[in-house]
């Protein structure tokens, strides 16, 4: 399939099959990188870069049985479970990743779902972050439609909840909540009028059908995500996936580039697992077609890059953060939009 019949069957709302998406995902290396390449162009800006940061409000102590998560009760791993964090913690970490430079910062709780007194605290929290200037995003578990609601009417910008893999291999990975439960808070999530940040994981064990299973249930969502983070599993001692295989660096740069072919105007971000990918890989990732990044020196509860390596990183491949200075809302919520970087300087990234 060429770029142009990519297009052409999006647009005539043909849904993608798995087969079509494992074509892409078998073509040649570079073809593959040249086509994701041409997609990326056509919609957005070539060399800019979403920041977002992270930060857990809520660790530990959480009842769902996800194989891969460090923060899951049912394991025995080194994160300390802790309680809801004060707003002013909050606000103190989200002002320190504006002045280092991030445009969005993304709140996350180790909750099944949230209950009501506990919206109530993070939407105090999403008041503050907006107030800031910058955008917000949460991930709480799954959600009522009144708490979407009671979300959006804070002032949330993007709700994260991920598919993590396809509907065949997810019973693998967690057996305490559907992915119907999935579809069904995201589905909240959009009816509310929230922006959604939806992806998954690569590195659990899947094979390539099911990595192509995952990307569909994606790109076939309607619309598809404005965001899609694509975690590359982080193996933290503990959780049963410690021992796991690793993908081939190669395979994780296929998927971000068959993302971006399917879902052309989304933010792929390349996600958890930067912290061990060598500045050479990245920068492959960014190729092909990844255009946003966990910012900051802690996704959750693991590491990532430091910011001065990052910031080095930005210089060598002369790439820029997209700005912080919109305070209008995303700088480009619509998926087949084109992204237009801030002309704001005053960030540290912009400024390195
Ligand atoms: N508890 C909420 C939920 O699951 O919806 C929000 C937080 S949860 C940590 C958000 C996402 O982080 C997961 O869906 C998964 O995709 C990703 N994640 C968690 N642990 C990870 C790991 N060890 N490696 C890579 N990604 C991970
Ligand atoms: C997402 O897809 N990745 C982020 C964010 N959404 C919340 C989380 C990654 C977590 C990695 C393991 C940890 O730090 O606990
Ligand atoms: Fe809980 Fe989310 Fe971790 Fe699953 S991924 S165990 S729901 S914090």
């Amino acid at each position: 399939m060429d770029t142009l019949s990519v297009h052409k069957t999006r647009e005539s709302g043909a849904a993608w099959t798995v087969q079509a998406i494992l074509e892409l995902y078998q073509l040649p290396f570079m073809d593959l990188l040249f086509r994701a390449q041409q997609v990326h162009r056509e919609h957005h800006e070539p060399n800019a870069v979403q920041l977002s940061s992270l930060l857990s409000i809520k660790t530990g102590g959480c009842p769902e049985d996800c194989s891969y998560c460090p923060q899951s009760s049912r394991y025995d791993t080194a994160v300390e479970r802790e309680k809801l964090m004060p707003l002013d913690q909050v606000i103190q970490a989200a002002q320190q990743a504006k002045a280092a430079g991030a445009q969005r910062f993304c709140m996350g709780a180790a909750w099944r779902n949230p209950k009501p007194h506990q919206v109530d605290a993070v939407a105090d929290m999403i008041r503050a972050v907006k107030g800031l200037g910058l955008e917000t995003c949460v991930t709480l578990g799954m959600l009522r439609d009144s708490q979407a609601a009671q979300l959006k009417q804070a002032g949330l910008d993007y709700y994260n909840h991920n598919l993590d893999t396809s509907p065949e291999f997810y019973g693998q990975i967690i057996t305490t909540r559907t992915y119907q439960d999935r579809l069904d808070t995201l589905a909240r999530v959009r009816d509310a009028g929230i922006h959604v940040c939806c992806g998954g994981i690569v590195g659990l064990g899947e094979s390539r059908r099911e990595r192509a299973g995952l990307i569909a249930q994606l790109a076939n969502l309607n619309p598809y995500p404005e965001s899609v983070p694509i975690n590359n599993l982080v193996k933290v001692q503990g959780t049963p996936l410690a021992d796991n295989e690793e993908i081939d660096p190669f395979e994780f740069v296929r998927t971000i580039a068959v993302a971006r072919i399917t879902m052309p105007g989304t933010f792929v971000r390349l996600s958890a697992g930067r912290e061990a990918m060598p500045d050479s890989l990245q920068a492959l990732c960014f190729m092909a077609g990844a255009n946003s990044m966990f910012y900051g020196e802690k996704l959750l509860t693991t590491g990532n890059p430091q910011l001065q390596a990052d910031q080095a990183l930005f210089q060598r491949l002369d790439l820029k953060p997209i700005g912080q200075c919109d305070t209008d809302g995303p700088v480009t919520p619509a998926a087949d939009t084109a992204a237009q970087p801030c002309a704001c300087a005053s960030s540290a990234l912009a400024a390195s």
